[in-house]
């Protein structure tokens, strides 16, 4: 495998998967899961409603993925994970993993090769920037996967420098 970094939006990104991070309702947001369905379109957030009458009736939990379309996103699907929300009084940094290990087996059962992930809860949830990119880095070098790039893209330059001191 593969990992390398990008400075910028993960919008613009062409990868066979795009990762967003999601919240449990899977009805948009700010942040990564605001631009997601703004560039992405109408499609996503329509699958999106689908998995909430069918098998996501309570929503997604955190620290679980799934995918959809991308819509218009040069991408073939969109892994919605949801990250933990940052706590000082509880460690949550499993939850944390598991989003990184879960989207990659979601995209091994679709057999996507390229994944870009955001820092997941590293913007709204909260999570200290340094430590969300450890986690994030030691949780997909340890992953048994078929996916050969991994792409971390950071919208700004304090996340990167985070990811590359790392990698
Ligand atoms: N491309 C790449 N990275 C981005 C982009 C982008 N377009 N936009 C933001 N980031 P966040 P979370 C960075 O808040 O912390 C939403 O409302 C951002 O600077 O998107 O997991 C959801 O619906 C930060 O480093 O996700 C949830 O309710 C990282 O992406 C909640 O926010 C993650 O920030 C999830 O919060």
């Amino acid at each position: 495998m593969e990992i390398t970094l990008v400075q910028g939006d993960i919008t613009e990104q062409r990868a066979d998967a795009i990762v967003n991070a999601a919240n449990s309702s899977l009805m948009g947001g700010g942040g990564v899961d605001g631009a997601i369905h703004r560039r992405g379109g109408p499609e996503i957030l329509e699958e999106c409603r689908k998995l909430r009458a069918s098998r996501y009736g309570k929503g997604l939990r955190t620290g679980q993925a799934v995918a959809t379309t991308a819509g218009r996103l040069a991408a073939r699907w969109v892994i919605h994970t949801v990250g933990p929300v940052h706590a000082r009084s509880e460690d949550r940094s499993a939850l944390l993993a598991s989003c990184y290990r879960e989207s990659l087996r979601v995209a091994d059962e679709l057999g996507a090769t390229s994944v870009a992930f955001p820092a997941i809860s590293a913007g709204i949830y909260g999570w200290p920037v340094d430590d969300a990119a450890r986690i994030a880095v030691e949780t997909v070098r340890a992953a048994e996967t078929n996916v050969a790039d991994v792409r971390f893209v950071l919208l700004d330059g304090a996340a990167y420098a985070a990811f590359e001191a790392r990698l």
